[in-house]
């Protein structure tokens, strides 16, 4: 967190960019309920114990002292901080970067492959140890492979495509400081009556729109007031873009389009708890947290195995992805055989299109994890709000432009949760001369992550369930990408057609946009070599005199043989299940073993399929996609995702239209919302969440939680506050 001592601006990074402004805001808030400091009556039904919460409910997870191991106990651990020092020296020694270090735009482990992790599952032979590197270096740009054991450079591409990498923090301050040294810009701020010293700065990646921004790295800056509220984001300077050269260090255009359109007010646009001068028109909740009085049941090995009921899985960090899991296996419910289900899941790209055409809004359509990272992104969670107690928080180790590591504290969480919901449940009326009632709690494993891309928040939620199910589920909150109107009431506008997106403000327009988010997710049931089935639905008519019926559905399976049959549209109208199988494992009953991927809400992209950001974002052309594994196609928009023109995408890969059947394939899901703002949304919005699952599919030989084990009261502990004194 830094502020330039020249001019008291606050430098907020967007991304839909970065920030690194909040250090002005206390986030330290008073508690409202101070009870939970003291001493509390926790009764089991077997015995009484006065206690602090804080004991009883020993032992808390907490991480062990040894946070950051010098060499890695997993193939798939992240760089420790040990082998990233040693990359950087032997960059630094490396001949083409003698006279100059580059800036480093990524720097991670360059995994392993696949059937090299197996063999050290099976064997214990670690594989070598390669750092992956995207530097720069006089706008050119390189990509590396470091191989740590034998301390050296061992391939090197220059430029491999016209697109850029992730920008650094350095990209960004460099944007900055040309913006606010510019005169001009200096004078348009002054002329819409805003301070220099209230003045909040985004710097925005700008897509790709022709050939006039090609050949160079640019930046757009955006900026805001902050007066009067941390909620800068609400008071747009609307109209006002300045493009900045990143290489050149210099201002190459300043668009001001919109001087008659008036800065929205700053009042009640602060979110923060401390802010609030009037109490919420409703009945005050009681405090509310779930107790477990032995502890959480999952465990961490290693700093990244979590294991967990029936599931054993690696999660880390990643810079770009955010959070990554690995090696996902749940042990069989009958053999207790642990079984494969997934090589890797993470967020591969995520795609937010605005929709509006005018000259400072056009360009607006991200590929946040490409061209910020949601990693970068992803900032400390916040204990007892973002994450429920007994949570276990797990760091992000990353390396800065200049190639030395830092920390990002607290970025991933990981918790139980029993959300009161039901695992299965069956009760018999006795009509039968039989009664019973037969109920089994569902508790759930989450691992979380919130990246705060600019003004967005994406809370990014792996679920795990003891019947084999993964949910995987994102929720938006965080602020509206704002428009200045000079209207402050619809019954005033007269081309209510012209306008984007509703009023959620006076003078602020919502403006409609999409977010897409891309899952790569190398699914490997029983082993790599795995085919997508379709299972479709369709309507049979019978023929005259066959039964009172006219019709009926019927489930017809199609493996897809190649990456073209595996393009999916969802549709309601021709409903499918989209099954991942191993066909040479099958169940008892002959059903090949397999999980299936169960789309939730969606969206889908009405762009043209040759508007520039929906090149770009080709991963969008269909809801899922299945590709043979190719361990260089990892993000559906691009490695090189800035500025980039759509040649790297998902789309282009599965064009190639290879092979997919009986294969070691990689199943892609889109998950999209459609986003028309509304007030509800203004100033800071209640979040919106989609999902979808990865379900087993004959891949259990009956119910895998037949033998859960229900709650029982004597098990529980009551807690009440003491009746008299506090
Ligand atoms: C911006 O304008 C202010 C006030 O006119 C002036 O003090 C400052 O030096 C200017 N800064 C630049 C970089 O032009
Ligand atoms: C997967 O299939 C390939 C041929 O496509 C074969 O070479 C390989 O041995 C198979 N792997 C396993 C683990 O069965
Ligand atoms: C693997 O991906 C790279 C990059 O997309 C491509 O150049 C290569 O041809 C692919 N290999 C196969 C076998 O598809
Ligand atoms: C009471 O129940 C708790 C929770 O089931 C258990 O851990 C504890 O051992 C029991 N205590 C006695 C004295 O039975
Ligand atoms: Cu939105």
């Amino acid at each position: 967190m830094k502020s330039t001592p020249y001019l008291r601006l606050s430098f907020i990074l967007f991304t839909v960019l970065f920030i690194f402004a909040y250090s002005w805001y206390p986030l330290s808030k008073p508690a409202r309920h101070g009870c939970f400091k003291f001493p509390i009556w926790c009764a089991f039904k077997n015995r009484t114990v006065h206690a602090m919460f804080g004991s009883i409910l020993e032992p808390q997870i907490s991480k062990p002292k040894n946070l950051f191991p010098e060499t890695p106990l997993h193939p798939l651990d992240p760089l420790t901080i040990q082998e990233i020092n040693k990359v950087r020296a032997i960059l630094s020694r490396y001949a083409p970067f003698a006279w100059s270090f580059p800036a480093i735009h990524s720097l991670s482990l360059d995994e392993p492959d696949k059937s090299r992790v197996l063999e050290w599952e099976k064997s214990g032979a670690f594989p070598p140890r390669k750092a992956s590197v995207i530097a720069m270096l006089n706008g050119e740009t390189h990509l590396l492979i470091v191989h740590l054991d034998m301390g050296r450079v061992m391939a090197h591409v220059t430029n491999p495509g016209p697109g850029y990498p992730i920008v650094s923090m350095d990209d960004i301050s460099v944007v900055l400081q040309a913006t606010m040294s510019n005169e001009e810009f200096n004078k348009s701020i002054i002329a819409r009556g805003v301070k220099l010293s209230d003045v909040s700065c985004l710097t925005l990646s700008p897509g790709w729109y022709g050939p006039e921004e090609e050949g160079r790295r640019i930046m757009k800056v955006q900026c805001f007031s902050s007066q009067g509220t941390p909620n800068f984001y609400m008071r747009p300077i609307e109209g006002l873009t300045v493009t900045v050269d990143i290489d050149k260090r210099e201002v190459v255009k300043i668009s001001n389009t919109g001087r008659g359109i008036p800065v929205p007010k700053g009042e009640n646009t602060d979110y923060r708890y401390t802010a609030q001068n009037k109490p919420p028109e409703m009945e005050p909740l009681n405090p509310i947290s779930i107790e477990q009085p032995s502890g959480p049941s999952f465990r961490i090995e290693n700093g990244h195995m979590v294991k967990w009921a029936n599931w054993v899985f690696h999660l880390k960090a990643d810079q770009r992805a955010g959070m990554v899991i690995s090696r996902a296996m749940v042990r069989d419910s009958e053999t207790g055989e642990l079984r494969s289900v997934m090589h890797k899941g993470f967020a591969s790209e995520l795609f937010v299109p605005y929709m509006d055409p005018d000259e400072g809004w056009y360009f607006k359509s991200y590929l946040d994890a490409g061209e910020f990272g949601l990693g970068a992104t992803a900032m400390a969670l916040v204990p007892l709000n973002d994450c429920p107690r007994y949570s276990y928080y797990m760091d992000g180790l990353f390396v800065a432009a200049d190639g030395t590591p830092y920390v990002q504290p607290n970025m991933i969480c990981l918790f139980e949760r029993y959300a009161g919901d039901i695992g299965w449940r069956h009760s018999e009326v006795p009509v039968n001369g039989f009664e019973t009632r037969e109920s089994r709690p569902k508790v759930t494993l989450v691992a979380r992550m919130a990246a705060s891309v600019g003004n967005y928040d994406y809370v990014f939620d792996w679920e795990f369930q003891t019947d084999g199910l993964i949910r995987i589920k994102v929720g938006l909150t965080g602020m509206l990408m704002v428009k200045g109107t000079p209207y402050e009431n619809m019954n005033r506008v007269l081309n209510k057609d012209g306008m984007t997106g509703p009023l959620v403000s006076e003078n602020v327009i919502g403006v409609v946009h999409d977010h897409y988010i891309s899952f790569h997710l190398d699914m490997d049931i029983d082993g790599p070599n795995n085919s997508f089935v379709k299972v479709n639905l369709v309507k049979q008519e019978t023929f005259p005199g066959q039964s009172p019926r006219k019709s009926y559905l019927k489930a017809k399976r199609h493996v897809a043989k190649t990456e073209d049959d595996a393009r999916i549209k969802l549709n309601l109208y021709d409903p499918s299940e989209f099954h991942l199988v191993n066909p040479s494992r099958q169940s008892r009953l002959g059903n090949p073993s397999g999980y299936k991927v169960v789309p939730g809400g969606n969206a889908a992209s009405l762009l043209d399929l040759h508007d520039p950001p929906q090149l770009r974002s080709a991963f969008t052309n269909n809801q899922i996609w299945v590709t043979q594994y190719n361990r260089t196609e990892q993000w559906a928009g691009g490695l090189l995702a800035y500025q980039s023109k759509g040649d790297d995408t998902l789309d282009v890969w599965s064009k190639r239209n290879r092979p997919i059947e009986n294969k070691d394939i990689v199943l892609w899901y889109i998950l999209g919302f459609h986003h028309i703002p509304c007030q509800e949304d203004y100033p800071i919005m209640p979040t919106v969440s989609a999902s979808f699952d990865l379900k087993p599919v004959n891949f259990f030989e009956s119910n895998p939680i037949l033998g859960a084990i229900p709650n029982f009261e004597k098990d529980l502990p009551v807690c009440w506050p003491p009746a008299s004194s506090y």
